[in-house]
């Protein structure tokens, strides 16, 4: 019998992998909450009219593309350039009495002008203007002599320096050697001339994996602990950013970012910008604050202020108003965590801190006042008085609130005291002896070459199940995953083990399995981030306008320009429910859904130009269905493969316990070992785990 294969490690939590920012950055950051963007420039000036002309179309700090303003006329912006109404101290001053926490300035746009002094280009505010102003400097010491942090935004593209791609439609050019270099030397600078910088905010451009991973190294190189944003690419960063005014579904075990615009229309300046009434965008973005804050995100809030410095009054009452709601409510705000609950509430959000838990009542008010929140394990010691009754019910709190509460036009918090630190409440319990993909609580991150390239990724699943003695687990996986090294993380102890192929077997699947015929939609679009449900079938094809065109190729491919999609869909008749191998090739991202269920998606390593993976899929009895989707980023083609494997193989390997488990509650958490980066997909969708109460030795020779 050989030698168990596992080795104990201690708990690595509070460890973070090599070049990534310290816990205690990291928590710092976290705690935040909230934070001021600020969106300033050449195009500040031109406040979203050009030729007298307003320009309706993109962004406005995007004008000279969308006004198509040749390089010369930009350029002479620069000589009128004199913000003299632009003083850092009250903008600081500001986003104190705002109740946020830092200040994220644009260094430089994708129009290419600096915002400080460069020895890199004249293209400066300090060299090409008559007011001769470093103004990353003046805002960095600002935010210093106020107690903020300062953070920076910097473009991956720019549309100035000549030997960059040339500007396009959708802004994630490839970035050249030499405009690489050239951002480097800036960073460098920002980096080294400017104090702490709490976060890089990169954005847009699309980086290969190795010039991520250099902008990467290098922030942390001179400065360890700032935190990278997600739009570096390449999944080289410490925190997600999510779409604008976006939340993720569910929490994420990663840090993440929320960036807003005071408007959706636009980041910088716009002079013609229809603005509505202050009260009803102080609740807007106070709402936003706390959806945002309740999932666990940071919420980065953007100002544009006029060229001449000046600050917008609708956006400073904005801020100054949800300030003052931050200095009655802060407490609930900043240093929490998410929701405990799984669930979603339609009377509102739901924070935490150690034994505290925060409602606030922003939705709508609920049936005869009451709210019940489902709380095994805890012990409400007090709720605040003056606005609810509170009963506990075994499980179950329930709060009574007068109509009042939600009739007000601020929105109010209450606080809950439990007898003890309150922890995420386990989504469900697994009643069955296999542990699946399917019966797990994905944990998810956010995966991405760039910025169109960007999908919720699964780096690991977690199980709560009830088992009274457990013994040994038996993990079941294809040719696949041979090979690869996982951490099972068992009540927090990790356990280490490399998918030896164990015991093979043969895994046919039931005579009577029949795959029918192939059909082909597309071409579809060429973003990778898609739904988690694929509500498609003959009858209705996944594309608008196209339908599903039956095929005699069970592998094919076709011609189409980078970013784009195909679908390919066969339909699958079983006699029982049963687990089957399929054998499935795409080319930059595949996605797999079997009756409208997600099963697998991940981008494929960078520019692969077509690879095949096994893929279990948990048919039920009768008719199945199963959809292909084929992602191509980079080629000028997709290429697609589906069909049943052949010789289908499963790996069954014992991982036998040091010591038995005893209790009846277990969590078991499911994760590749040392991953290329806590942010790409785990891809561990085909492996099971079984339970097993006692150990079964000999099984394997
Ligand atoms: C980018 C820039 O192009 C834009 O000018 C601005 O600076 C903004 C903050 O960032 O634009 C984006 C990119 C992605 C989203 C929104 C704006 N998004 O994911 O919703």
């Amino acid at each position: 019998m050989k030698k168990l294969f596992i080795i104990l490690l201690m708990c690595v939590i509070g460890l973070t992998a090599k070049g990534q920012v310290s816990q205690k950055a990291f928590q710092q950051w976290h705690g935040d909450k909230y934070s001021m963007f600020i969106h300033f420039g050449l195009y500040s000036q031109l406040g979203g009219v050009w030729n007298q002309k307003q320009i309706q179309d993109g962004y406005s700090e995007q004008i000279r593309a969308f006004a198509q303003i040749p390089q010369n006329e930009y350029e002479k912006i620069a000589g009128e350039f004199n913000p003299a109404k632009f003083n850092a101290d009250s903008i600081a001053l500001l986003a104190k009495r705002a109740g946020m926490h830092s200040i994220i300035f644009t260094s430089k746009h994708h129009d290419g002008f600096c915002l400080f002094k460069t020895a890199t280009t004249p293209f400066n505010s300090y060299d090409a203007t008559p007011c001769k102003r470093d103004f990353v400097k003046e805002l960095s010491e600002a935010a210093k002599r106020h107690g903020l942090r300062f953070g920076l935004y910097f473009s991956l593209i720019d549309w100035h320096y000549p030997y960059a791609s040339p500007m396009s439609p959708h802004n994630a050019d490839f970035i050249t050697d030499a405009h690489h270099e050239y951002s480097k030397q800036q960073l460098k600078e920002l980096l080294t001339h400017y104090g702490n910088i709490s976060e890089l905010w990169f954005d847009m451009g699309s980086n290969t994996p190795a010039q991520s991973k250099e902008l990467y190294e290098l922030v942390h190189k001179y400065q360890p602990d700032c935190m990278v944003s997600g739009r570096l690419g390449n999944d080289q960063y410490d925190f997600c950013v999510m779409a604008d005014n976006d939340y993720p579904e569910k929490t994420l075990h990663a840090p993440w970012q929320s960036a807003a615009s005071m408007f959706n229309e636009t980041w910088g300046y716009r002079s013609w910008q229809a603005r509505g009434k202050v009260e009803d965008k102080v609740r807007e973005k106070t709402l936003s604050l706390i959806n945002v804050v309740s999932r666990g995100g940071n919420y980065l809030l953007n100002i544009g202020p006029k060229g001449n410095g000046d600050i917008v009054p609708f956006e400073k009452e904005v801020l100054e108003q949800v300030g003052k709601w931050l200095s009655l409510y802060g407490y609930a705000i900043y240093q929490t965590e998410a929701s405990p609950f799984q669930e979603e509430f339609a009377w509102g959000e739901v924070t935490r801190k150690n034994n505290h838990l925060y409602l606030f009542l922003s939705g709508k008010y609920p049936q005869e006042g009451k709210i019940t929140l489902h709380m095994p394990g805890y012990t409400l010691q007090k709720g605040d008085g003056k606005m609810a009754t509170y009963l506990q019910y075994g499980d179950e709190v329930v709060l009574t609130i007068p109509a009042s509460a939600y009739k007000d036009k601020q929105i109010h918090v209450l606080t809950l005291d439990f007898d003890k630190k309150i922890e995420p409440l386990p989504e469900h319990t697994v009643k069955s002896m296999v542990l699946t993909p399917q019966n797990a609580t994905p944990q998810y991150s956010y995966s991405c070459f760039d910025y169109y390239t960007n999908y919720r990724s699964i780096t690991g699943y977690s199980w709560n199940f009830e088992q009274l003695l457990l013994k040994q687990l038996e993990l079941i996986y294809t040719s696949q995953e041979a090979g690869r090294k996982i951490d099972l993380i068992l009540d927090g102890k990790t356990y280490h083990v490399t998918l030896d192929k164990g015991k093979e077997q043969k895994a046919t699947p039931l005579s009577n399995t029949v795959w029918g015929k192939t059909y082909v939609c597309g071409p579809g679009s060429g973003i990778f981030h898609s739904a988690d449900t694929l509500c498609a079938d003959l009858q209705q094809a996944p594309v608008a306008g196209k339908s599903w065109e039956q095929t005699a190729k069970e592998e094919g491919s076709f011609n189409c320009p980078p970013f784009c999609s195909y679908y390919i869909l066969r339909e699958i008749e079983s006699p029982r429910s049963q687990y089957i191998m399929a054998e499935i090739g795409a080319g930059n991202g595949v996605e797999v859904y079997l009756n409208g269920k997600l099963i697998t998606r991940h981008l494929n390593p960078y520019r692969t130009k077509f690879r095949t993976e096994k893929v279990i899929l948990p048919l039920e009895k009768g008719k199945n269905q199963v959809i292909l989707r084929s992602y191509n980023r980079f080629e000028n083609q997709a290429t697609y493969l589906l069909r049943p494997a052949e010789e289908p193989k499963a790996y069954r390997q014992d991982v036998i316990l040091p010591d038995a488990l005893n209790g009846k509650e277990h969590t078991l958490v499911l994760k590749p070992h040392n991953p290329s980066s806590p942010h790409t997909d785990a891809e561990l969708s085909n492996l099971r785990i079984r339970l097993r109460r006692i150990a079964i030795k000999g099984q394997r020779n």
